[in-house]
C-alpha cells in the first residue's frame, strides 16, 4: 500500500450528559481522527483511525493536540520511510513506529487507519480478519460520578431499562461504598463493577475491602498506573477480583501483571495498548493464562465503536465490555449509530474497521485539520 495523503482531523463532539470520573468531567469528546488516502492493488481507498487520547493528559500522559504533533513530526515520517521501501501494511505499522517511545494512542490511530484501508481494499470485515464468528456482543455501560445517590439510582435505572447487561460505577474517595450499596440494593442481581481510575493508594486497602460485600464482578484500577506490586498486594487482601486498565499497555505488561498476581481480569482498550493488533496479543496472553478480559472504552465514536465490538467477539472476552450504544454519549455520531438490541451490540459486517464518516457530521464537529501530502 502507498499512502498519498493524510488528514488529521480534530473534532469536538458534545456529550449528551457530562461524564465525571475521579480525574475530570468531560462535556465533549475531543477526537483526533486520522484519514489516509492510499493506493492499493484494488485501487484508491480511504482509511480512518480514531485516537483515544482525551483533550487533556488526565487519563494517561497522552492528549489530543500532543497526538497531532507526534503523528505529524515523528510517526508519519517513519511510516513514509517504510513505504518508500514498499514495506507498509497494517501488520508492520507497529514495528515501523516502535523506535518512538510511548505515544500508543497516537500509534493506534495510525495503525487503525492503515488497517481500515487495507481491509476496505480487500472487502474484508474486521471480524473476518480476526476470525471472529460472534454476531453480537454483550453491552455494558460506564456510569460517571453523580451529584447525589438519588440521581445515580435514576441514571442506573434508565440504563437497566435500556437493556444494558452490566453496570460499571465510577468511584473515588468519598463516592464509593455508599453509592455502590445503594445501586446493589436497588438492583440485587445486576452484574456490577467499579472503576477508580487510580484514585486510591494502598493505605486505603481496608476501606476498599468494604466493597467485597457487594458481589462485584471486579474492581478496576484502584491504584496508580505504575503500582503493579501494590495492586498485587491489594488483590491479596480483597476478595473482589482485581482488574487493571491504565497499568497494562502491552502484552509484556499483561504477562507481568498476571505473573505478579496484580490482575485477575484485564480491561483491554485498543487505543491504550497501541492498537487492535496488540489488543489481540493481550487477549491471547490472558486467555492462555486463564485470565478473563473485556473491552474497555474511551468514548469511541462510530470510527472505533464497531471495531471494539468485533474485537470483543474473540473468545477470551468473557465479560461484557464498555461497548454501549452511540446514544450513551452522542446525540449525533460520525457514522450510522450503534444501537443496543436485547442488551447486545452487533458485530459489524461492513468492510474495514468503520463506515466512512458522514461528511456533514465531520464538518459540524471539526475544529481543526492538518492536510499532509506525504507521497
Ligand atoms: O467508552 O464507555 C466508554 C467509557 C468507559 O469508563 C470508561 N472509560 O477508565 O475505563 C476508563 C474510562 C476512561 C475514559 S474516562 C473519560
Ligand atoms: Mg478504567
Amino acid at each position: 500500500m502507498q499512502i498519498d495523503h493524510v488528514t488529521l482531523h480534530e473534532l469536538r463532539i458534545p456529550l449528551v450528559t457530562p461524564f465525571t470520573t475521579s480525574f475530570s468531567t468531560q462535556r465533549a469528546r475531543t477526537v483526533v481522527a486520522v484519514e489516509v488516502a492510499a493506493r492499493t492493488e484494488a485501487g484508491e481507498v480511504t482509511g480512518w483511525g480514531e485516537c483515544g487520547a482525551l483533550a487533556e493528559p488526565v487519563y494517561s500522559e497522552e492528549y489530543a493536540s500532543g497526538a497531532v504533533d507526534v503523528i505529524e513530526r515523528f510517526l508519519l515520517p517513519r511510516l513514509m520511510d517504510a513505504q518508500s521501501l514498499d514495506l507498509l501494511s497494517a501488520e508492520t505499522v507497529g514495528e515501523h513506529l516502535a523506535p518512538i517511545v510511548g505515544h500508543r494512542m497516537a500509534k493506534a490511530a495510525i495503525e487503525s487507519a492503515v488497517l481500515d484501508a487495507q481491509l476496505k481494499a480487500t472487502r474484508t470485515s474486521f471480524a473476518q480478519y480476526l476470525g471472529v464468528t460472534a454476531r453480537s456482543v454483550a453491552s455494558g455501560v460506564s456510569v460517571g460520578i453523580q451529584d447525589s445517590i438519588p440521581q445515580l439510582l435514576d441514571v442506573v435505572s434508565g440504563y437497566v431499562d435500556e437493556g444494558y447487561q452490566r453496570i460499571k460505577l465510577k468511584i473515588q474517595p468519598g463516592w464509593d461504598t455508599e453509592p455502590v450499596a445503594a445501586v446493589r440494593e436497588a438492583h440485587p442481581d445486576i452484574p456490577l463493577q467499579v472503576d477508580a481510575n487510580a484514585a486510591y493508594t494502598l493505605v486505603d486497602a481496608a476501606h476498599l475491602s468494604r466493597l467485597d460485600a457487594f458481589g462485584l464482578l471486579l474492581i478496576e484500577q484502584p491504584l496508580g498506573e505504575a503500582d503493579m506490586r501494590q495492586h498485587a498486594e491489594l488483590a491479596r487482601v480483597m476478595s473482589t477480583p482485581m482488574c487493571l486498565d491504565e497499568s497494562v499497555v502491552s502484552a509484556e505488561g499483561a504477562a507481568d501483571a498476571i505473573a505478579l498476581g496484580a490482575a485477575a481480569v484485564i480491561n483491554i482498550k485498543p487505543s491504550r495498548v497501541g492498537g487492535y493488533l496488540e489488543a489481540r496479543r493481550i487477549h491471547d496472553v490472558a486467555r492462555a493464562a486463564g485470565i478473563a478480559v473485556w473491552c474497555g472504552g474511551m468514548l469511541e465514536t462510530g470510527l472505533a465503536r464497531g471495531a471494539n465490538a468485533a474485537l470483543a467477539g474473540l473468545p477470551g472476552f468473557t465479560l461484557p465490555g464498555d461497548i454501549s450504544a452511540s446514544s450513551r454519549f452522542y446525540e449525533r455520531d460520525l457514522t450510522t449509530p450503534f444501537v443496543i438490541e436485547n442488551g447486545r451490540i452487533a458485530v459489524p459486517t461492513f468492510a474495514g474497521l468503520c463506515e466512512e464518516p458522514q461528511a456533514d457530521a465531520v464538518a459540524e464537529f471539526e475544529v481543526g485539520a492538518r492536510h499532509l501530502q506525504v507521497a
